[in-house]
């Protein structure tokens, strides 16, 4: 932690009460001068931080940003954002995330932007990513994993922020195949899992992460309006979005270990519990798929089984479904 993010530990410990300039350079390790410049620093940021002599510090407002201070203290997680990069506006996080999992960044290194400018979907689709109102983010992974199994990494990824959402907002979130989050009928996240693999190793995955969290019905262009929804408005209030990003670090950590540890039948389970695709009447379409039947469930290793008219079941590896009626 650097010096900022151990003055906002000490404030956090404190929960509201004043903590000594002595104090502070003691747990920081520097001078009271350099503690007061620290404590400027976060002024700047937007930090309220009140100074009463002989008292000394204390946090009244922490600003609504998703700072990498804020994310990586009081985090309590061993790899999964324990190093944060935050941009205050980027084209996308995928391509910064990339660079810096080349360069070595280690894994559960999270890039995070308070607006993307060009935010990817998948197939060249765009994802629409306004200022301060959602969690634009990109995580480093490096699992030891055959590659056809990566996919799993996406279905995990799901499971994890779809139980994250439910816990911070009480939302009946459902994960619709393979990589949307919706509350109703409407999505409030997606998914872009990207990979750098040769042919039987992988090195690293960078999980995209797009969740409108705070945006409002003003916030989406007209094309978004009547598919996309946020947190705040399914809520009816503004959610706090460090918290959420914090929850789901934590809930990622324990999941990805399980799963290191035991294998995808767990997940399998809990995506199928939380599912929005299972028991619908789904038409897949791929260059080389065509179907119309009812999604009836995921095998082993993640794939959707699809069972048509005629009582076939089909794998679907990775395709836009689209939901019918029932015929
Ligand atoms: C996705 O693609 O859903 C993956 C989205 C991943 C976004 C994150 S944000 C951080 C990281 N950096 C990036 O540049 N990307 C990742 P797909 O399944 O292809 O869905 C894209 C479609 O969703 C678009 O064509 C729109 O119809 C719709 N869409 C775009 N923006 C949206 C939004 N904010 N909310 C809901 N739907 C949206």
């Amino acid at each position: 932690m650097n010096i900022k993010q151990v003055v906002l530990q000490a404030f956090r410990d404190r929960a509201g009460d004043f903590v000594s300039g002595e104090e502070l350079s003691r747990i920081c390790g520097c001078s009271r001068t350099a503690v007061w410049k620290h404590i400027e620093e976060l002024r700047s940021d937007g930090y309220e931080i009140e100074a009463v002599r002989k008292s000394g510090y204390r946090l009244i407002v922490a600003p609504d940003r998703l700072s990498a201070a804020e994310v990586m203290a009081g985090l309590g997680t061993e790899r999964i954002g324990q190093l944060v990069y935050d941009y205050d506006e980027v084209i996308s996080t995928q391509p910064i995330a990339h660079e810096a999992a080349a360069k070595g960044a280690p894994e559960g290194t999270i890039v995070l932007a308070e607006q993307q400018t060009g935010g990817k979907g998948r197939l060249g689709r765009q994802w629409h990513s306004p200022k301060h109102s959602g969690i634009w983010m990109s995580l480093i992974i490096r699992p030891v994993i055959p590659l056809p199994k990566t996919p799993q990494m996406t279905l995990l990824t799901a499971v994890c922020m779809a139980r994250s959402i439910r816990e911070e907002t009480g939302l009946p979130v459902k994960i619709k195949w393979p990589n949307d989050l919706f509350v109703g009928d409407k999505k409030v996240c997606g998914i872009l899992t990207e990979l750098n693999a040769e042919a039987d190793r992988v090195h690293y995955l960078v999980i995209g992460i797009g969740i409108n969290v705070n945006s409002e019905e003003s916030d989406f262009p007209p094309e978004l309006a009547g598919i996309a929804t946020s947190l705040r408005i399914e809520s009816g209030g503004k959610v706090n979005r460090l918290q959420l990003l914090q929850r789901f670090c934590r809930n990622f950590e324990q999941t990805y270990d399980e799963y290191l540890a035991h294998g995808f039948q767990p997940i399998r389970e809990e995506w199928e519990a939380l599912s929005y695709t299972i028991g619908r009447w789904v038409k897949v379409e791929t260059v080389s798929q065509k179907l119309e039947g009812r999604a009836i469930g995921l095998d082993d290793e993640g794939v959707l089984l699809v069972e048509d008219e005629a009582g076939l079941r089909h794998k679907v590896y990775s395709a836009d479904v689209n939901y019918r009626a029932n015929p």
